[in-house]
């Protein structure tokens, strides 16, 4: 019986180590696509002298900050809202980024974002003019989120999305551990063959000591 299997030997391990290398595969794709979409930590948006925010929309990792910087024009506070109400909706905290603080060109104030969601923002001095942007923070890049805010659409039902867009998970998908799964599954089997192969393989010898 042991010998059947020896026998049948070379032509499993191939096998085994295609498994593993296709594990390899989906691990190796899964985590560089993840990689290459990787969602920034920080993020700078300037408030420019044509009264525009660039980039209007951002995408920053839960945890992460953005530093809003008044570049060019005049005052740029930057207000927590979609502009629909001048005073805001208080979503993150926006009290370093006031009137006073957001002055001159040089003025920058920070706002982190421990949450995933979607925030929308704007200036309080140009919102008549459509100074407005979404900051989307979630582990992976929300482009669809941020091209439908990009309209210039910032109602309400822009804000429920986030929430499906970004799951609490760690972000991997699931295909990046089937890959890990497949890896180690073919590796023990390669392992597993050559051991039999060395034990049984009638035509081997093993050094005698
Ligand atoms: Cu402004």
């Amino acid at each position: 019986m042991a010998l059947a299997v020896a026998r049948r030997l070379p032509r499993l391990l191939p096998l085994a180590v295609a498994v593993a290398l296709l594990g390899a595969g989906l691990v190796f794709a899964a985590g560089g696509s993840a990689a290459a979409q990787t969602v920034p930590t920080k993020v700078t948006i300037k408030g420019t002298a044509e009264n525009k925010w660039d980039p209007a929309n951002a995408n920053v990792r839960p945890g992460g900050t953005v530093t809003f910087e008044v570049a060019g024009g005049a005052t740029h506070p930057v207000v927590s809202g979609d502009g629909s109400n001048a005073e805001g909706d208080d979503r993150f905290d926006d009290s370093d980024c006031t009137l006073d603080k957001m002055t001159k060109v040089g003025d920058s104030c920070q706002v982190k974002f421990p949450k995933a969601g979607t925030y929308p923002y704007f200036c309080q001095v140009h919102v008549s003019l459509g100074m407005k942007g979404v900051i989307t923070v979630g582990a992976s890049a929300g482009g669809a989120t941020s091209t439908t805010a990009a309209g210039g659409e910032v109602g309400g039902s822009v804000v429920e999305p986030p929430s499906a867009a970004a799951p609490p998970s760690s972000g991997r998908p699931a295909i990046y551990w089937a890959g890990w799964g497949l890896f180690a599954l073919g590796a023990l089997l390669a392992l597993g063959l050559i051991a039999l192969y060395v034990r049984f393989w009638p035509g081997f010898t093993r050094p005698k000591s």
